[in-house]
């Protein structure tokens, strides 16, 4: 099994958390983000938005779209089932995952792309789209705070791939400067410390 992808980018580690948890090797192939490997034919041929990643199977089956990629992973692999059994918890599990891509990870990736990308391309922050960011970060995060209290993880009892979804985008966050706004949110707080101290998190960032 071959993953195309780059190790600092969050849709790569989702899907290199997915394959640690279920102990399952796979050929990591780097496409250089930053030399716009992305863009060029071979890789438009794997993936046609020009973006990492892309899994390929042994048996030369392709796929992009990491959301897709980990669920494919999870129902595939022996090991850790990191999709609950009981209706009731997958139901969480698929709410937490939408939440994650419709409201938490734009508010993330406006803070994102000030404080890191921009200033990596040489270009200057602008304050008012990071506080447009915090502003849009409260509500997912009040939302997730109250269900932590009375939960370990966003689907219930288990680590889940509502917990890979959100993992690499509050990873980011604590590297743009917002452990602040983390703080704010106690259960939150305590499920990124269960979440990043996990082996396959700390596999999956190469720590
Ligand atoms: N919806 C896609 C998004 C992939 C994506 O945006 N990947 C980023 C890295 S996390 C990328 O390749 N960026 C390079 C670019 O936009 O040119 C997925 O989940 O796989």
């Amino acid at each position: 099994m071959k993953v195309y992808g780059h190790p600092a980018s969050t849709c790569t580690r989702a899907v290199l958390t997915v394959l640690a948890e279920k102990g399952h090797e796979a050929e990591f192939v780097l496409v250089d983000l930053g030399k716009g490997e992305q863009k060029l034919p071979a890789h438009v041929a794997r993936q046609p938005f020009g973006v990492v990643p892309v899994l390929e199977t042994d048996d030369g089956f392709q796929m992009y779209e990491s959301r897709a990629i980990i669920r494919f992973l999870d129902r595939t692999l022996p090991g850790v089932a990191l999709t609950p059994a009981d209706p009731k918890a997958y139901a969480r599990m698929e709410q937490f995952i939408s939440v994650e891509h419709c409201y938490f990870s734009p508010a993330a990736m406006k803070i994102i792309y000030e404080r890191l990308l921009k200033p990596m391309r040489g270009q200057a922050t602008d304050e008012a789209n990071v506080q447009a960011g915090r502003e849009g970060l409260r509500r997912p995060f009040e939302v997730v705070d109250a269900v932590l209290a009375k939960q370990p993880f966003l689907a219930g009892e288990a680590f889940s791939l509502a917990d890979v979804c959100w993992a690499p985008y509050m990873e980011y966050l604590f590297a743009v400067g917002q452990a602040d706004l983390v703080a704010q949110y106690p259960n939150l707080s305590a499920w990124w410390t269960r979440v990043s101290t996990r082996p396959s998190w700390k596999r999956a960032t190469g720590r």
